[in-house]
C-alpha cells in the first residue's frame, strides 16, 4: 500500500471516530491574517508542523493561499510551489502525520495527495473548481465541505441571511448530497459552517450557539474559529495571536454542542481545554 493510501485509511479512522480531533493550522502564505509570512520557508513550516504534532494535533491543515477577508487569489502554480515542498518535508520527518490540504483547486489537491496529503479542505464546498469532486472521488479521500457566502474578496462587505442557521445547514446538506451523488463516500464527508466566511458577528454567534442543528445533519462537524476577528469584536484583543482564550471558549462550546474537529493555531491550549471538557461531560457517573 502506498503512503497516500495508508494515510487515507488512517484518516478514515479519524472521520469514523468520535473525536474530539485537533487540526493544527499551517499557513504557508505571506499574508494569512494571524501567521502570514511565519512559515513560508519550508524548514520553518516543518518545524511548526512537528511542534503542533508534539503538542497533540491529530492532523495538520496546510494551506498555500490566504482566504482572509479582502484577500486576492494566487495562481495554482504558486499554491503548489508553496504547499508541496512543505508536505514532503513534514512527511519525510513524520511519515505517520495526517495532512489535510486547504485548497479549492483540483490541481493543487491532486499534487498534494500525490505528495502524501490524506484529505482535502475545500472552503468552497466543491464549487470553486468543477474538477475537484472527481479528484476526491478518485482518491477516495475524506473532504471538508465549508459554507461561505460570496468569495473572500467581498464576503464581509454586507453578509445577509434570512435565517443563518437554517440556510447554512441546508447548504451543507445540499453540498454533501452533491458529493455523494458524484461518488464521494458519505462517511468521508466533514461539514463546516465557515465561521467568518460571509458572516457578521451575529451570524457567527448564532451558528456557534445553534451548532447542534448543524450536527443534526449526522455528519462530523469541523469548527474553525481560531483567532478570528469576531473574537476581537467581543474581547477587544487586537493582536490575532493573543486571541487564544477567546478561541478556547469557542472550542469548548462547540465540543459540547457536538463538533468533532477543531481547526486551531494554538494546539496545546485547545487540546488541554478539550481534555477538561471531555472529562466533565463524559466521566462515568457514580
Ligand atoms: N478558516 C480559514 C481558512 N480555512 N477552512 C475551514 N474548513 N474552516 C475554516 O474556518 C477556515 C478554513 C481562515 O483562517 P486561517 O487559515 O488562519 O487564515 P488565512 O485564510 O488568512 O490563511
Amino acid at each position: 500500500m502506498g503512503r497516500t493510501a495508508r494515510n487515507i485509511e488512517r484518516t478514515g479512522t479519524l472521520t469514523a471516530g468520535f473525536g474530539p480531533f485537533i487540526v493544527g493550522i499551517l499557513n504557508v502564505t505571506p499574508d494569512s491574517f494571524s501567521d502570514g509570512g511565519d512559515f513560508l520557508d519550508p524548514e520553518a513550516a516543518a518545524e511548526q508542523a512537528a511542534a503542533m504534532l508534539d503538542e497533540g494535533a491529530d492532523m495538520l491543515d496546510v494551506g498555500g493561499e490566504s482566504t482572509r477577508p479582502g484577500s486576492d487569489p494566487v495562481s495554482q502554480e504558486e499554491e503548489i510551489r508553496r504547499v508541496v515542498p512543505v508536505l514532503e518535508r513534514i512527511l519525510s520527518a513524520r511519515p505517520e502525520a495526517v495532512i489535510c490540504v486547504d485548497t479549492y483547486r483540483a490541481g493543487t489537491a491532486m499534487a498534494a495527495l500525490e505528495a502524501g496529503a490524506s484529505l482535502v479542505n475545500d472552503v468552497t464546498a466543491l464549487r470553486g473548481d468543477p474538477r475537484m469532486v472527481s479528484v476526491i472521488e478518485e482518491a477516495a479521500c475524506p473532504v471538508i465541505l465549508m459554507h461561505m457566502q460570496g468569495d473572500p474578496k467581498t464576503m464581509q462587505k454586507d453578509p445577509h441571511y434570512e435565517e443563518v442557521v437554517r440556510e447554512v445547514k441546508e447548504f451543507l446538506a445540499a453540498r454533501a448530497e452533491y458529493a455523494v451523488a458524484a461518488g464521494v463516500r458519505p462517511e468521508y464527508i466533514i461539514v463546516d459552517p465557515g465561521i467568518g466566511f460571509g458572516k457578521n458577528l451575529e451570524h457567527n454567534l448564532a451558528l456557534l450557539r445553534n451548532l447542534d442543528a448543524i450536527v443534526g445533519l449526522g455528519l462530523p462537524v469541523l469548527i474553525g474559529a481560531s483567532r478570528k476577528s469576531f473574537i476581537e469584536r467581543i474581547t477587544g484583543v487586537q493582536e490575532a495571536r493573543d486571541r487564544v482564550s477567546g478561541t478556547v471558549a469557542t472550542t469548548v462550546l462547540a465540543y459540547e454542542r457536538g463538533a468533532t474537529f477543531f481547526r486551531v493555531h494554538d494546539v496545546r491550549a485547545n487540546r488541554e481545554a478539550l481534555a477538561v471538557a471531555q472529562a466533565v461531560l463524559h466521566s462515568p457517573r457514580r
